[in-house]
């Protein structure tokens, strides 16, 4: 499994970095409408959590096969990854998460989108004009990319617990920068607006939820739809 991947940068068109998705891939479609997204120049990440709760988790199929659309690996992903790999999960707790779609299906289904799940990144990074975005999807354990990139690397199970489920920074209002990277864009926590603590981007904007989809520009670091609904 690739844990930390990095991207070649983008000559033709926009680099969009989106939040949470939970399953609302229509909804996401009408965002990326109304930004005239050019699926033939243009490149989506997302920052997982790409199922669970909305009413089409089974299309992240569809959407995982465009190569224009490139995600890392959220805590839903790997509850899904948990439960097929024999891993420990409380069933009702993952329900209550929106996983029912995931346990109601047949095996070897479960099976083809874990296997689509694994192979997603923890982080990934882009370079840009102006310097180097990470992507991860709840928060780095570290103030460093590179020791992050490291971690990951040699698999640190830590590293990637951190990754994928943190709140803290968040929760503490901690606004250091993560150094060597321009901007490090995560999601996991809904923000009624996007926030920015030191270099880091939090964009659940409850596009999934009551909220809207933010699509940053990562060249620019601007948000292109600030109140889509
Ligand atoms: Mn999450």
């Amino acid at each position: 499994m690739l844990r930390f991947k990095s991207m070649t940068a983008n000559t033709a068109g926009r680099d969009m970095a989106v939040g949470d998705i939970h399953g609302h891939f229509q909804r996401l479609q009408a965002a990326l409408e109304l930004i005239a997204f050019d699926p033939s120049v243009d490149r989506l990440f997302s920052v997982g959590d790409l199922v669970d709760r909305g009413p089409a988790s089974a299309d992240v199929l569809h959407w995982l096969a465009q190569p224009w659309f490139h995600a890392v690996q959220g805590n839903h992903e790997a509850l899904a990854i948990t439960h097929v790999r024999g891993g420990q999960l409380d069933l009702d707790m993952y329900r209550a998460a929106g996983g029912s779609w995931f346990l109601d299906l047949a095996p070897s289904e479960q099976l083809d989108l874990v296997e689509h799940f694994e192979a997603l990144p923890i982080a990934m990074q882009i370079p840009t004009p102006l310097g180097l975005i990470g992507l991860l999807h709840a928060d780095s354990p570290f103030p460093d990319w590179q020791q992050l990139r490291a971690g990951l690397e040699v698999g640190d199970q830590n590293v990637q617990e951190v990754c994928q489920w943190s709140r803290r920074r968040l929760k503490t209002h901690d606004a250091r920068p993560v150094e060597g990277l321009r901007a490090l864009l995560v999601g996991h926590t809904p923000v009624p607006e996007h926030r920015v603590l030191g270099n880091v981007w939090h964009l659940d904007t409850g596009g999934w939820s009551n909220g809207f989809f933010s699509l940053l520009d990562i060249a620019t670091l601007k948000i292109a739809t600030p109140t889509f609904r």
